[in-house]
């Protein structure tokens, strides 16, 4: 199977993010994750692991809004030159904003704390010198495994670090910059019938939001209930689309403490909704923090779990994009990537 991965995502390496409470914590998007996976790839027979192809902002900007993605290229240099003047020790700091806009404000400011605070959904995104470029070749990843499969590959991965699941058409958060999987549903809808299913433990909401009034990509979400768990104002079951877009997208919010049993059913159901929108490919976001031991989960999926939900998926017999999003357990997280991807070997 064809991996897309680029070593500059360990551009991205902000040192803390802030919790509820002001709490500083390291990090649990770290670039350590990769080297996880990697290993536990480079030990199979059938892992064959590639750069990505350096497509421009083009795939990029057929989501993003061109505005975001300008202030994203120049936001940490413009904090550099503003941390400075504001005598902050900004070499080792982070690009975190402190304001965010009240409902039914579309106004964007011009200083860069108030655009940082107009494109950024939380406090969980900071942005370091490297941020954009890894973000960038993340994105990249995600084509080049899009573009493997159209070019006929049964399955392709792509290793995205920064995520994407989580950042909208211009806003970053939840670890996420550019939204890597539906870049990919994008560029291949030009020319198939495009469905994304996100398994990552928390709901989908960039990717919800983007496709959220378009009939040609369906969506499906399944994740932990949003009325306790990040993002909290989306992926809720009520959710299903809006103008032309009313009927394709789903959520499936469930329980603390869902087993393996309770997470098959509803793949299962997601599944058959897929079956019945007949897509002729299948973009995967793929989070591992549903696992029973990621520190910021509380369901109880195990490692043979993970092996079922990768059988249920490959039994559609479509092609299928995968692409990274969380998963921080570090001891389990490449076994667990080996032991879904296996499924389409
Ligand atoms: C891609 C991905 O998995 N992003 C996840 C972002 C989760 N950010 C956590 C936000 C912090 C919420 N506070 C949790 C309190 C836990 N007791
Ligand atoms: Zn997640």
């Amino acid at each position: 199977m064809k991996i897309f991965y680029s070593k500059n995502h360990y551009k991205h390496h902000p040192d803390f993010e802030i919790f509820e409470g002001g709490i500083k914590l390291p990090v649990f998007d770290s670039p350590s994750r990769v080297d996880s996976i990697i290993s536990a790839l480079k030990n199979t027979q059938w892992a064959e692991i590639l750069m990505p192809e350096n497509l421009d902002l083009k795939p990029i900007l057929e989501v993003h809004d061109v505005n975001y993605v300008t202030y994203m290229q120049s936001a940490f240099n413009e904090w550099m030159q503003q941390g400075g003047e504001l005598g902050l020790n900004y070499q080792s700091s982070v690009l975190i904003p402190a304001s965010f806009p009240p409902r039914r404000s579309h106004k964007i400011p011009k200083s860069l704390f108030g655009r940082a605070g107009y494109y950024t959904i939380g406090t969980n995104a900071p942005i370091v010198a490297g941020t954009y470029q890894a973000a960038i070749e993340s994105a990249h990843c995600a084509v080049s495994a899009a573009r493997a499969v159209s070019d006929g590959e049964r399955a392709a991965f792509a290793l995205c670090r920064p995520p994407g699941h989580h950042a909208g058409k211009d806003y970053c958060g939840g670890y996420c910059f550019f939204n890597n999987a539906a870049i990919a549903a994008r560029w291949l809808s030009s020319e198939y019938k495009t469905a994304i299913l996100d398994i990552d433990y928390h709901a989908g909401n960039g990717t919800q939001d983007i496709f959220y009034d378009s009939p040609d990509v369906l969506t499906i979400s399944i994740h932990a209930d949003p009325i306790n768990h990040f993002p909290s104002f989306m992926g809720y079951a009520d959710e299903t689309g809006e103008k032309a877009g009313k009927g394709y997208h789903r959520n499936f919010p469930l329980p603390a403490g869902t087993n393996d049993t309770d997470y098959l059913n509803a793949l299962a159901e997601a599944l058959l909704i897929i079956q019945a929108f007949a897509p002729s490919v299948l973009v995967v976001s793929v989070g591992m923090d549903l696992h029973k031991d990621d520190p910021i989960s509380d369901f109880q999926i195990t490692t043979n779990g993970i092996r079922e939900i990768g059988y249920y998926i490959a039994a559609l017999r479509l092609p299928v994009v995968l692409c990274m999003e969380g998963g921080y357990d570090t001891h389990t997280l490449g076994k667990n990537i080996v032991t879904l991807l296996s499924a389409f070997v």
